[in-house]
């Protein structure tokens, strides 16, 4: 019943069984008119975004790589990834003089498979810094030594593979004062000079930033990063970057304010980057929020492209499910551009569309030569189905060369994958999940992937929308 030649290793077992003993009522091809297409994406987000110039980022979390529904995505999307984690002190040198470059590493690799940049993140924070510093009761020339041996093996070891590093992270308070920190308490405001310093002599190619939040408008607190970014340049301090967190809240987001506030730090010869974002809400979101949320995403693009000396924008996680936001703010979350589900958000399309990607179907998505705008043309075809399963096949066409890839869809409730072949199938609720098996993750441009599954409790009777690595397919 099955007539594939290679399976991928199967989730679910009962499948082979239960189509052994069902009588097929002849295929039926379901296919998804075009013009039914919900969402068709113009490409991905990295195209997008590079097509005016800029990169589009994402923090990636260490514990999710083993998740190709979240690498998909990660991978497809975007062009820029910071690790969320596992750059910071607390990881990468637990004590004293022993480096653990595991899980940094690891993201070089990932970025290096997906042809990214990694944005390191980050060398001298207050947070997430080990016992054995803060409470260490150093000296003066002990805590320099100290900081400036962490600076020197982090940054020779990424040398070459860290495009960016967050020198020092939210040195600032509110009122623009210097934060207390070991840091800032033994060394004064100089620590910061020194740092930059020293990482410039560890690799003199990595553009070296500034990063903090609650700095993307003018006031007090940006002001005081101005004044010590204009102070470090004219003392020769290599500076060469400032990163706007931007952890935004739903309808306090000025994007014209944040554009002007980029502006006075790209006027003195900077690179600005938005470096975290993300748009909380209350939650549950509704849709009219989730509208809201797209469009003060799309100021935030919009601010970026009118700057030219904005790289890029990061995004701080993949989906609504790997946010840190409802662990900080209980009762807050939905800040992202996918949802808990990895399906793309109403705020995807806003970045998407401020970076100029068309949604529609530029292309003609009926020829299946022809992706089209969304990147990718999706089939769904019940080759049988009977009183309590069916057979499908799915084939998608990419536009853009895979390297790993990740299709989802909805099933209606009830309906179960029993068994597969040619990927690796899971499922959650109604969504369906299908990740490359390891034979078959590498897709050329233009090339179709494909793969099969059973079903049992009802069969599908309309074909769902496909996405691929996070963008919806358009329908052949
Ligand atoms: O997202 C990060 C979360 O997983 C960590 O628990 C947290 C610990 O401080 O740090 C989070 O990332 C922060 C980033 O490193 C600096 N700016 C604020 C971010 C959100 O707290």
């Amino acid at each position: 019943m099955v007539r594939r030649a290679r399976r991928a290793a199967v989730v679910f077992a009962a499948g082979a069984a239960l189509l052994a003993g069902s009588a097929a009522y002849g295929a039926q091809a379901l296919e998804r008119p075009a013009a039914e297409q919900p969402g068709l994406l113009a490409s991905t987000l990295r195209d997008a975004a590079e097509a005016n110039g800029k990169w589009m980022g994402v923090a990636v979390a260490d514990g999710k790589l083993g998740n190709s529904t979240y690498t998909g995505i990660a991978g497809g999307q975007f062009s820029s990834v910071t690790p969320e984690n596992v750059m910071k002190w607390d990881t990468i040198e637990p004590s004293r003089n022993s480096f653990n470059f595991a899980g940094g590493d690891r993201l070089v690799d990932f970025a290096q498979a997906h042809d990214q940049q990694v944005y390191g993140h980050t060398l001298v924070w207050h947070n997430q810094l080990p016992n054995w510093v803060s409470n260490g009761g150093f000296s003066a020339s002990e805590l320099t030594s100290v900081m400036n041996n962490h600076i020197t093996n982090v940054v020779s070891h990424f040398a070459g593979d860290v495009k960016y590093w967050d020198v020092v992270n939210e040195v600032f308070n509110e009122d623009g004062t210097l934060r207390p920190s070991v840091f800032s308490s033994t060394l004064g405001q100089s620590f910061i000079a020194t740092a930059f310093r020293t990482a410039h002599a560890a690799d003199p190619n990595a553009k070296l930033c500034i990063n903090d939040y609650n700095t993307e408008t003018a006031n007090a607190k940006s002001n005081a990063l101005y004044s010590l970014v204009s102070s470090l340049l004219s003392q020769g301090v290599p500076i060469d970057c400032v990163g706007f967190q931007s952890h935004l809240i739903l309808d306090q987001v000025n994007g014209s304010a944040i554009q002007s506030n980029m502006q006075r730090f790209a006027d003195l010869g900077l690179e600005v980057n938005v470096t975290e974002l993300d748009i909380r809400m209350n939650t549950p979101s509704d849709s009219t929020r989730l509208q809201r949320q797209a469009t003060q995403y799309a100021s935030v693009v919009d601010a970026c492209l009118a700057v030219s000396a904005c790289g890029g924008i990061t995004v701080w996680g993949v989906s609504d499910a790997d946010s840190w936001v409802p662990n900080t703010f209980p009762g807050e979350g939905a800040a992202l551009l996918y949802d808990e589900s990895y399906q793309p958000k109403p705020a995807y399309n806003g970045v998407l569309t401020a970076f100029g990607g068309e949604p529609g179907d530029g292309g003609d998505p009926g020829d299946p030569g022809d992706p089209g705008d969304s990147g990718c043309v999706g089939t769904y075809t019940v080759t049988s189905h009977w009183n309590a399963g069916s057979v499908v096949e799915v084939r998608v066409q990419t536009s853009q060369a895979l390297s790993g890839w990740t299709v989802t869809f909805s099933l209606p409730s009830g309906e179960t994958v029993v068994g597969g072949w040619n990927a690796q199938l899971s499922q959650s609720g109604t969504t369906v999940t299908a990740g490359n098996a390891s034979y078959n993750g590498t897709v050329a441009a233009g090339g179709t992937l494909s793969f099969g599954f059973q079903t049992s409790g009802g069969a599908v009777y309309s074909a769902p929308q496909l996405s691929l690595n996070g963008s919806a397919c358009s329908g052949s």
